[in-house]
């Protein structure tokens, strides 16, 4: 079998300051971000024991915890990527992201609004995931509960927003909708840009 590792972070812990803080940071990443590579691999390890054994009654609960971290490890990962330093954070304002951004939503302004309405109101933990359609050739606002419901297969996501009490709720308490309106001073869109351009070619 194959075993996921911890992507390092592409920045400082202290880097997403003031919006997100050093502590938050440290825990979601080093803690909460380990937790689901740590849970898929000890989650594939037992899969294979019970291939090994032939052995598949507890397969039910075993595909539901590999769904459950592996969509969380490759959503975090996600998420890291696509934040950065508030002084190197640049809002685009042309290129192909920005002219498909216009055919699907109209402007990056009410992309954002999208977005940021999915953010807000997923129920219970879950995410605000933006992602490349390849079936419809579009973008598309999706939300993910938990990190593995919800999707529409065979999409590819380009920006995500944790929106997990543990994402915020040291800084922000119960005010996720400040988080999320927060958020956007420190999006990578230069990442963001790089992913749709790797997605949709
Ligand atoms: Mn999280």
């Amino acid at each position: 079998m194959k075993e996921l590792s911890l992507p390092k972070l592409p920045y400082g812990y202290d880097a997403l300051e003031p919006v997100i803080d050093q502590q938050t940071v440290t825990l979601h990443h080093d803690k909460h971000h380990a937790g689901y590579v740590t849970g898929f691999n000890t989650t594939l390890k037992k899969i294979v024991e019970a291939r090994e054994k032939g052995d598949y009654s507890a397969i039910k609960a075993l595909v539901k915890d590999l769904s459950f971290h592996g969509s969380g490890a490759i959503l975090h990962a996600l998420y890291w990527d696509n934040l950065c330093p508030k002084s190197q954070c640049v809002e685009p304002t042309s290129g192909d992201f920005i002219a498909q951004v216009k055919s699907d939503f109209g402007d990056l302004a009410k992309l954002k609004a999208e977005m940021g309405a999915a953010a807000k109101t997923v129920e219970g933990s879950g995410w605000a995931v933006l992602a490349w359609d390849p079936a419809s050739a579009q973008l598309l606002v999706l939300q993910a509960e938990n990190h593995q419901k919800l999707t529409v297969w065979g999409v590819k996501p380009l920006l995500v927003i944790d929106a997990w009490e543990h994402a915020y709720y040291l800084k922000y308490q119960n005010n996720r909708a400040t988080y999320v309106d927060a958020i956007w001073q420190i999006l990578n869109w230069a990442a963001v840009e790089k992913r749709f351009k790797d997605a949709s070619q």
